[in-house]
Formats: C-alpha cells, sequence, structure tokens
C-alpha cells in the first residue's frame, strides 16, 4: 500500500461536488487516510505550485486556487500515485476519459476540480504540506 494526496478544487466545492467526489475515489479502491478543508492564501498557492512560476497561467491558477475553500485529501492505495493519475484523468476535461474525475466533474484545464500528486518524492513533500506527522497517521 502507498499514499497520495489529492485536492478537491474550490471549483467543486463551491459546486457541491465534494461528497460525490469522495465517492467516487472510494468506489474505484482508495482509502480516505486524511481529510480537511482549508482556503489557501496567495502564499501557500504559490508555493504549492512553484514549479509553474514561469507558465503563463500561473496568476489565474493562484487566484482560482484561492478563490474559496478547498479539501486535501490523503489517499491510500496500491501503486497510489499512479492509480489516482489514471482515475482522475487528463488535466484538460475534454480529454480526460470516460468515467474519469476530471470528465464527469471539472469545468476547464484550468478549473478542473481535483490535484493528485505526480510522484511518490511530491506526493510525500504535499502530504507535509497540509498535514501534520500525527494528522497523517491516523491519530
Ligand atoms: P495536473 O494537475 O494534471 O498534474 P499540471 O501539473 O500540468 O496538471 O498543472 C497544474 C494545474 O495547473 C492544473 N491542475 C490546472 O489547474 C492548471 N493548468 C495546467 N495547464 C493549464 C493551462 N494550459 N491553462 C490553465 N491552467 C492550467
Amino acid at each position: 500500500m502507498s499514499q497520495t494526496l489529492a485536492i478537491i478544487k474550490p471549483d467543486a466545492v463551491a459546486a457541491g461536488k465534494c461528497g460525490r467526489i469522495l465517492a467516487h475515489l472510494e468506489a474505484a479502491g482508495f482509502t480516505v487516510r486524511a481529510l480537511r478543508m482549508t482556503r489557501l492564501s496567495p502564499e501557500q498557492a504559490g508555493a504549492f505550485y512553484a514549479v509553474h512560476r514561469d507558465r503563463p497561467f500561473y496568476g489565474s491558477l493562484v487566484a482560482f486556487m484561492t478563490s474559496g475553500p478547498c479539501v486535501p485529501v490523503i489517499l491510500e492505495a496500491d501503486d497510489a500515485v499512479t492509480k489516482l493519475r489514471r482515475t482522475i484523468g487528463a488535466t484538460d476535461p475534454a480529454e480526460a476519459e470516460e468515467g474519469t474525475v476530471r470528465r464527469l466533474y471539472a469545468e476547464s484545464k484550468e478549473r478542473n476540480a481535483i490535484h493528485a500528486s505526480d510522484s511518490d518524492e511530491n506526493a510525500a513533500a504535499e502530504r507535509a504540506f497540509f498535514f501534520s506527522t500525527q494528522e497523517q497517521i491516523g491519530l
């Protein structure tokens, strides 16, 4: 078993899709290990997406991610990082496969409902970004 981090993004939270997305992930075989609701500050969102700092969409992405509450979740499964990337689908919902979270629930390439870590290394860093050690071990 391994763990990864998902964030149900502000578009999906505002549209009342949180419960359906969590149910979809559980039905796909993930176990929820930690979960909270938070609203990112511009500094936090900027740091989280620092790898995209030079991309033209960076400012807009930070504005979107701070526009309302989001729901970070630690998910566990066999090969969790790869499995979650497959379950959520391509960045652009128009290109995401049928039945994926983004195909079902995302609005656009930016407002795309959910984030998922893209490597085990980033998953560990992103879990620590949102959850204390105590929360991560499920106490
Ligand atoms: P993914 O979330 O599928 O790993 P990344 O890491 O390439 O995609 O991009 C991070 C986030 O930046 C995406 N989830 C999306 O919200 C936003 N994003 C990526 N590419 C674009 C784009 N061309 N235009 C607007 N927003 C984008």
